[in-house]
C-alpha cells in the first residue's frame, strides 16, 4: 500500500484528491499538509510550508512516505501580480520537494499546464513535444519545474511524473487566482443569479477538464509501469476545448433565461491569448492510457446539479 504526502492539500485539486487517495489507499496513508488549516480533512493533517525544506523532510520521513504529490503553487493570475514571491515559492516550494523525494526515495508527481505554452506555440493541436516560450511568471515556473522534474529523473533516477493540466472545473472547491476560473464562476453565477459577466473575451478557446478527470489521471500515471513513458515531465492532457459563449450556451440548455456578458481584464485576456486553443494529448494516451469520461454536455449536467444542491 502506498503512504503518500500531499502539500497543497486545501487547493482547488488537493481537496478533492485526498479524498481520492484516501478512498483508494486508506484513510491513514495519506498525510495532508497545507500552509494552514482552513477546514477538516478527516484524516492525517499536518501545517507546511513549501519553503521550509525540512520540515517537508520531516514530516515525509516521519510519516514513512513512499509517494510525494507536490500541489503547492500560486497559479496564473495570482503569480502575475507578485511574480518575485511566485518564483520563490513555485520554484523554492518544487526544489525542496524534489530534494525530499531524492533523499528518500519518493515516486514524485508535480502538475505542470497549458501555461507552460506561450505565444510562439502552435495553437491548434499543440503537440507533445514543441517550442515552450511562456510569457507569464507561471509559465516560466511551469517549464523550469518540467526541466526540474527531468533532471531528478535522468540524474537521480528519482520517479518524477506530471501532467500539463488544462482549466480545472469543479464544483467542490473553488479555484484561485487562475485565468481559466471563469468556466468554474460561470456555472455558480449561473444557478445563483441567472447571469454572468465574463472577463475572458468572445472567441477565447482553452483547454479545459472536469475534476473527476484530473483526480483520475493523477492515479492512473502513478499507477503506469514507468518503462512503457517516454515523456514523464509532462504530459499533454485535455478533455475539451471551448471558449465563453460555448459554455454559456451549454447552461442555457438548462436554465433559458440565463445571460451572459462580456467585461474582458486585460491581464487575464493577455494571459488567456498566450495560451494554446487546444492541446493534443495522444502520448498520453499511448504512454498510460489517459482518456476523459467528460465532455462539455456532461460536465455541464453534472455541475449544474451539484451546485443546485449545493447552493440552495
Ligand atoms: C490557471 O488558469 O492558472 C490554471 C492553469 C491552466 O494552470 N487553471
Amino acid at each position: 500500500m502506498k503512504k503518500i504526502i500531499v502539500t497543497g492539500a486545501l487547493g482547488q485539486i488537493g481537496s478533492e484528491l485526498i479524498v481520492k487517495l484516501r478512498d483508494i489507499y486508506g484513510k491513514d496513508n495519506v498525510l495532508a499538509t497545507d500552509i494552514r488549516k482552513e477546514k477538516d480533512v478527516n484524516g492525517p493533517f499536518e501545517i507546511l510550508d513549501v519553503t521550509d525544506g525540512n520540515r517537508m523532510y520531516e514530516l515525509s520521513k516521519q510519516f514513512g512516505a513512499d509517494t510525494m504529490i507536490h500541489m503547492a503553487a500560486l497559479l496564473s493570475a495570482t503569480a502575475e501580480k507578485n511574480p518575485q514571491f511566485a518564483w520563490n515559492l513555485n520554484m523554492g516550494g518544487l526544489m525542496n520537494a524534489l530534494e525530499v523525494a531524492r533523499e528518500l526515495n519518493l515516486q514524485f508527481f508535480t502538475p505542470s499546464s497549458i501555461g507552460a505554452f506561450g505565444p510562439s506555440t502552435p495553437k491548434d493541436n499543440t503537440p507533445q513535444d514543441t517550442l515552450q516560450r511562456p510569457t507569464t511568471m507561471y509559465g516560466v515556473n511551469k517549464v523550469a519545474g518540467e526541466l526540474l522534474c527531468d533532471y531528478y529523473f535522468t540524474r537521480y533516477g528519482v520517479d518524477t511524473r506530471g501532467v500539463r493540466f488544462p482549466g480545472l472545473i469543479s464544483y467542490a472547491t473553488p479555484p484561485g487566482g487562475g485565468t481559466t476560473d471563469y468556466a468554474v464562476d460561470i456555472y455558480y453565477k449561473a444557478v445563483e443569479n441567472g447571469r454572468y459577466t465574463s472577463y475572458i473575451a468572445e472567441g477565447t478557446y482553452m483547454d479545459m477538464m472536469y475534476m473527476p478527470d484530473a483526480l483520475q489521471a493523477i492515479v492512473d500515471l502513478m499507477e503506469a509501469d514507468g518503462s512503457k513513458l517516454k515523456h514523464r515531465n509532462a504530459f499533454n492532457i485535455s478533455a475539451m476545448s471551448f471558449e465563453p459563449s460555448q459554455i454559456a450556451g451549454e447552461i442555457k440548455k438548462h436554465i433559458p433565461t440565463f445571460e451572459m456578458d462580456y467585461d474582458v481584464d486585460p491581464t487575464r485576456q493577455a494571459i488567456a491569448d498566450s495560451w494554446p486553443n487546444s492541446i493534443d494529448s495522444s502520448a498520453a494516451m499511448e504512454e498510460w492510457g489517459f482518456k476523459a469520461q467528460y465532455d462539455l454536455e456532461k460536465m455541464t449536467i453534472d455541475m449544474l446539479e451539484k451546485l443546485n444542491r449545493k447552493l440552495k
